[in-house]
């Protein structure tokens, strides 16, 4: 209860501040988007993860508004860097959106409202989604058909974990896949088949469907490598970069000539 009341400061206290996640084609390797990821600096006790005040969020419902931060937030920054080195330098920006965000009413008119402040077109812009999230009856499926009708494109975050991965992929209008942490573990392992087995696999609906395929967590050149082979195009990980202040994921962008 404390940390929600006091999250419910920090948002108008400006204690929040995102740092962003470089993806990379893995064929090329050059800077392909990056994820905004939200931190949340305490006067006291410091930097507190996500994984500790999110869920709080989600529960107490500040994730609505902390949300819209984040968006609005992202997106200016995602203009910011285009406008300094070109359009080529960076396509798009993903942002993490909650379940409860999406069944807000409001959240295609915000969207819209965000791109157009900002000067971006739909397609810049990558909403990051849970399975979980968008089984979640007809409103949130209206919400997400609404989003992909703009321009805007979705993401399965998370990918593999979830319930029903296959009936999803053919009842929403998914974008890309995210290709879970927890498969690209496994995938060096000669003892663990299973988790291989799940990464090719997602690589060849992903390909078949002509969706992305991102690869999440890679930690090691072993493992950047064979997801390459497998057919991953984009991958994300402490190997290729961490999550990073905006400052350091411009000198990743090239300046055109
Ligand atoms: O950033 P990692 O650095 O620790 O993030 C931990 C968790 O918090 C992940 O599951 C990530 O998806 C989630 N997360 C990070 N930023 C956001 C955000 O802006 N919105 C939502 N809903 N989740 C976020
Ligand atoms: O749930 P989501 O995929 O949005 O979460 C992204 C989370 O994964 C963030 O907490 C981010 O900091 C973390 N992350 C990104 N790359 C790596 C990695 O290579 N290893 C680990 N352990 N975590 C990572
Ligand atoms: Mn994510
Ligand atoms: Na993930």
């Amino acid at each position: 209860a404390r940390l929600g009341s006091e999250l419910h400061n920090a948002i108008i206290r400006h204690e929040l501040y995102l740092a962003y996640q470089p993806v990379f084609d893995l064929v090329t390797g050059r800077l392909a988007c990056v994820e905004a990821l939200v931190r949340w600096n305490h006067p006291t006790r410091g930097n507190v993860p996500p994984n500790d005040f999110i869920p709080v969020a989600e529960r107490s419902g500040l994730i609505v508004p902390l949300g819209s931060w984040v968006l609005r937030e992202a997106c200016t920054q995602l203009a910011a860097w285009r406008a300094e080195y070109g359009d080529a330098a960076i396509g798009s920006i993903n942002v993490n959106v909650a379940a409860r965000q999406l069944r807000d009413p409001g959240f295609v008119d915000e969207v819209t409202a965000v791109l157009a402040d900002t000067g971006l077109v739909p397609a810049n812009l990558v909403l990051e989604v849970t399975e979980s999230s968008v089984v979640d009856g007809r409103q949130v499926r209206d919400t997400l058909e609404a989003l992909h009708g703009l321009g805007v494109r979705l993401a399965l975050d998370d990918f593999g974990t979830g319930q029903s991965s296959l009936s999803l992929l053919r009842a929403f209008p998914v974008d890309v896949l995210k290709l879970d942490k927890s498969f690209v573990d496994g995938i060096c392992d000669g003892e663990d088949r299973g988790r291989l087995a799940v990464a090719a696999a997602v690589s060849q609906l992903a390909e078949y469907l002509d969706l992305y395929a991102v690869a999440e967590g890679i930690e090691t050149a072993e493992q950047a490598e064979r997801l390459r082979r497998m057919g991953y195009r984009l991958g994300q990980g402490y190997h290729l970069a961490k999550p990073l202040p905006p400052g350091e994921v411009a000198v990743l962008m090239t300046r055109p000539a």
